[in-house]
């Protein structure tokens, strides 16, 4: 029985555990990356663990996120990065450089190797046939220490594409279609791999488009084939010796089939505030609009900023719209300075921002109350452009600049015939602004420079086996990251600032939780079903626990954050049976005992409500390695134990 590209990667690199479904795999890890947001942390987890040099192929740090420096916070995290980098081994992307996702393509990524990131965009990398996965800070850092990152033996969906995309059709409407078919929890679970004809017909940038935004499904990662087209990018980088070619087997097993035809794709949006709520433009209608943001990494490619940079050409920005552009790297914004493409952008009005993912994660550009905004990014939660009211549809970039001009929503294929966007023979190289680390032999000359800001790691203690707890927050369902620990520019300086930054904690959805929570000592939060999609941010599990929580019990979890519960050593719970949710309400008595036994078994872990005099059954599957874990108190403690 043949194989498929994602079997073939997963298996090289397996070093634990039976390759077989549902079971978990440990693989070896090729790179990493960090960014800044979350980096701070992931760096004080590999200091606490000890080892003094990387030992991956590669792993890369990168500035990105938290680049408004509106106080000193930012600036301090980045100069700790950078230096925690150059004495460890790690490459360093300086600010400016562009965003991490982007970049890597670009200059680090390699077909068939693994790649974990401590972001959940990081399958970004898929797009040129890497294996690469978002994940908590902590698996990040033990994973540059040499450790195996462990997921669970994945469901292989084949996404069969066949036909040609139409003029202005664009690969984030292919990608948009998949979540209308699958849905926001569709992907859990699974590795959604792109074949058939197809292929050939989608650049390298499209496909990452395409790889980047299958996050929003929840997947464990997408992958497309390393072909002649992988091929032609690298060279253009002046990278052919990364390439190979790789491709899955014709007799290839796949545990789902999708088919889709490219010519039958349509521009869409994703209208608020779920990825997956995504209707066609006629649907939607002329809807008028307020703003339009154009980048992030999902679109902010050369070739996604030379259509936008077309469809501007001799424009001007409907004055009822404010348009902001951020090209995705150093690289592409160099490339547009050159060939006259910015000085189009500018001239249309466009208000052009530096090289990182500004808007996306709520850095700036907040729309206006009620504010009706285009964006070519990948996520439009509720909140998370900075204005709470902010309705957020996400579009193409062929959609979001014919929209930005017109002043309202507007089907890019009223613009009539489109030119080829061909992708350049040869990109411009200079890596001026990635700092290597020094040598091995220089590392105690290297200082840490560490800001006030800077706190470390919480405590943990080791599972206790009678637990005495109150519940603290009832939520329902599909609650994002960005619910539970928000980000954007007041309070994305906190990430190295564990207990400052709780004081964030779910105040999106109830401001007195991070009050009541530590006033309660010891609690457990209750939720519906998807509970943590979104994000890899581990301050969405390391703040509860600074707030005392000690379980989350729902209906069901996304699959990198209830890896960070773990990882924080809080019991990741689910109801045996969902009708249950209805028998606790806030601030209810709970008991859990037994824990200690029933972790080790595998058996149910029964919660006593004391205020309604109920038993509730629960269930906490956990692989031999996550059972350990949590005795332990967390991966830290864990990873400490083990050395
Ligand atoms: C995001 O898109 O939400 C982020 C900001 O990139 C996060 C990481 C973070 O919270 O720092 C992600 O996707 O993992
Ligand atoms: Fe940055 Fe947005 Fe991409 Fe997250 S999704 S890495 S915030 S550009």
């Amino acid at each position: 029985m043949g194989l498929t590209l994602t079997e073939k990667i997963l298996k090289s690199h397996t070093v634990d555990g039976v390759f077989e479904k549902g079971k978990e795999i440990g693989i070896k890890i090729d790179q990493t990356l960090t960014q800044d947001a979350t980096g701070t942390m992931a760096y004080l987890e590999f200091e606490a663990i000890g080892i003094p040099r990387v030992k991956t192929e590669r792993s890369v740090a990168y500035i990105d996120h938290n680049t408004l420096q509106s106080g000193f916070e930012n600036a301090d995290d980045h100069r700790f990065i950078g230096s925690v980098a150059k004495k460890h081994g790690i490459y360093f992307s300086r600010p400016g450089n562009g965003i991490c996702h982007q970049v890597h393509l670009e200059r680090f990524g390699i077909p068939g190797k693994t790649l974990i990131g401590s972001d959940s965009h990081t399958p970004t990398g898929g797009g040129i046939g890497m294996i690469a996965i978002g994940a908590g800070g902590l698996d990040v850092a033990v994973a540059m220490g040499g450790g195996a990152y462990y997921i669970t033996y994945p469901n292989i969906v084949k996404v069969n594409l066949t036909g040609k995309l139409n003029s202005w059709c664009a690969a984030k409407d292919v990608i948009l279609e998949v979540l209308r078919r699958m849905s926001v929890k569709g992907g859990v679970g699974k590795v959604i791999e792109y074949c058939g004809e197809g292929v050939k017909s989608l650049s390298v940038p499209e496909r990452a488009t395409i790889t980047n935004m299958g996050a929003e499904l929840g997947a464990t990662t997408s992958i497309f084939p390393s072909d002649e087209v992988t091929k032609q990018f690298l060279k253009a980088q002046k990278r052919e010796d990364a390439w190979t070619p790789l491709s899955a087997d014709d007799d290839a097993v796949y545990d789902e089939v999708i088919d889709i035809d490219l010519s039958k794709i349509e521009p869409m949006a994703a209208c608020p505030h779920m990825p997956d709520n995504v209707k066609t433009l006629s649907e939607i209608g002329n809807m008028k609009i307020d703003q339009v943001c154009i980048g992030s990494c999902t679109n902010s490619s050369l070739q996604d900023m030379m259509k936008v940079a077309h469809i501007l050409k001799g424009k001007t920005v409907h004055p009822d719209v404010s348009l902001s552009i951020a090209p995705g790297s150093k690289q592409v914004l160099n490339m547009l300075a050159q060939n006259g493409a910015l000085a189009i952008m500018i001239d249309a009005g466009a208000r052009i921002l530096e090289s990182a993912c500004g808007p996306c994660i709520g850095m700036g550009q907040s729309p206006n109350s009620k504010g009706i905004s285009l964006r070519t990014f990948n996520r439009n939660f509720e909140g998370r452009s900075g204005t709470k009211d902010g309705q957020i549809y996400l579009v193409s970039p062929e959609v979001a600049a014919s929209s930005a001009i017109a002043g309202v929503l507007t089907d890019p294929r009223t613009l009539g015939d489109m030119p080829e966007f061909k992708m350049p023979d040869e990109f411009i190289i200079n890596d001026n602004m990635i700092e290597p680390p020094c040598d091995e032999k220089d590392m105690d000359k290297v200082e840490v420079l560490r800001g006030p800001n800077i706190k470390p790691f919480p405590k943990t203690e080791p599972l206790r086996d009678v637990q005495e707890c109150r519940c603290s927050l009832k939520v329902e369902d599909n609650i994002t990251t960005d619910h539970i620990m928000p980000a954007g520019a007041k309070i994305l300086p906190l990430r190295s600032n564990i207990p400052a930054i709780s004081q964030h904690c779910f105040t999106v959805c109830d401001e007195n939780f991070p009050s009541r929570a530590k006033e309660m000592g010891a609690s457990i939060i209750v939720g519906g079903a998807n509970y943590g999609q979104g994000s890899s941010r581990e301050h969405a599990a390391l703040a509860p626990l600074y707030l005392g929580v000690k379980a989350v019990l729902v209906k069901s979890f996304a699959r990198i954050h209830r890896a960070n519960l773990i990882n924080a050593g809080i019991l990741p719970l689910t109801f045996k049976n969902e009708a249950d949710y209805d028998s606790i309400d806030l601030g209810d008595e709970l008991i859990m005992s037994n824990l200690i036994d029933s972790i080790k078994s595998g058996k149910s872990i029964i919660i006593t409500n004391k205020t309604k005099n109920k038993e509730i059954e629960c269930v906490c599957e956990l692989s031999d390695r996550a059972k350990k874990i949590v005795l332990a108190g967390g991966l830290l403690s864990y990873t400490k134990e083990q050395m």
